[in-house]
């Protein structure tokens, strides 16, 4: 009987949630995303947008999002950060490929932050943004609307507060659609950032993250936006450290992708080794996604954080105050703790599944 239903449970989720959601809410069964399945004894399906600058731990998110059925990726836009837009682009191509995914939607976003030059990061993910495993270049091509307008459009165009944005590196496309069509801020379900960083400091400069430091305009225009935010900052992502135990179960997978996978984390954690003296280097990206599947496994607190935008000395410092001292009304979801074994076991076991 088990068996029966487990094999009828497969059947439903390749005919798509969406389908089955459709169908329940033409029925006025019910009418929210996902009350609607609360019902059934399904997975809740979250319509995302991942916005991303790849990078090594953006593919790895990427990959896990790509694995995961409780998540149906409406698109992929790239933005300068890491490496050129270009570069970006072909890069998150690259892994939807490599993930048989090529019928994925992806978008060219901003090729430069909102009011300064592009600072990039070649010295940590090598030349390509991407270097640590030989793939073949792409061949899916690019989705000729811009980035920014496909955000706007989405946004403005699916059910109100049914996508959640997924923001993995500058945050310069979600500042131009928000500038674009203010109405997104109240509509956007729920916005999942990797950037900043308080206790740990910085680690592009001793004050700044990078993804905030490329664009801290951008990020003043997110953090003041309204939308509900969940933040995963160094103090965070500096706990999920790759190493050789975690790097082998990848290997070990004996596929294509897995073996992707660890050269990447080969490649990338070399660079932090030396930097903080440690053995791994910290997997950032992936957690907005495992954040969306096992929100358990992390701890949190809603509290005001402000970006800093003009000192030389300070410049994209997330000032976050964690004892609420300013006064100021909280905006952030404040993510400081992690269940690393946890992440590392969610991120393999789907990963197997590609
Ligand atoms: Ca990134």
């Amino acid at each position: 009987m088990r068996r029966v239903f487990c094999v009828a449970l497969s059947f439903v989720q390749l005919i798509s949630f969406d389908c089955i959601l459709r169908l329940v809410t033409a029925q006025g069964v019910c009418y929210g995303q996902n009350s609607c399945l609360k019902g059934f004894a399904l997975p809740e399906t979250r319509s995302i947008i991942i916005d991303t600058d790849p990078g090594q731990d953006d593919a790895l998110a990427i990959l896990l999002a790509l694995a995961s059925p409780e998540l149906n990726v409406l698109g992929i836009i790239g933005v300068a950060g890491n490496v050129p837009l270009h570069l970006t682009t072909r890069n998150i191509r690259v892994v939807c490929e490599l993930a048989n995914r090529p019928d994925m939607p992806v978008f060219a976003g901003a090729d430069r932050p909102l009011k300064r030059a592009l600072v990039t990061a070649e010295h940590v993910h090598g030349s390509s943004g991407l270097d640590g495993a030989d793939l073949p270049e792409p061949m899916m091509k690019l989705q000729s609307q811009h980035g920014v307008d496909f955000l706007v459009e989405t946004v403005m165009n699916q059910p109100d507060k049914s996508v959640t944005v997924c923001m993995l590196g500058p945050l310069t496309n979600l500042a131009l659609a928000l500038q674009k069509e203010p109405l997104i801020a109240s509509r956007i379900q729920e916005l999942v950032l990797m950037g900043g960083g308080f206790f740990e400091g910085g680690n592009i400069t001793p004050a700044a993250e990078f993804n905030i430091f490329v664009d801290p305009d951008a990020a003043k225009i997110v953090l003041t936006s309204g939308i509900p935010i969940v933040m995963f900052p160094l103090d965070c992502t500096h706990q999920v450290l790759t190493s050789q135990r975690r790097i082998a179960n990848f290997r070990a997978l004996g596929t294509r992708i897995g073996a992707a996978c660890a050269g990447w984390m080969e490649f990338f954690e070399r660079f932090d080794e030396d930097k903080y003296g440690t053995d791994g280097g910290p997997l950032h990206d992936p957690n907005v996604i495992t954040y969306l599947l096992k929100p358990e496994i992390y701890g949190s607190r809603f509290i005001n954080v402000e970006v800093e935008t003009e000192s030389q000395l300070t410049r994209g410092m997330t000032v976050a105050d964690w004892w609420g001292v300013s006064g100021k009304e909280p905006n952030v979801t404040y993510v400081r703790d992690v269940d690393a074994d946890a992440f590392y076991q969610l991120l393999l076991e789907r990963i197997a599944t590609l």
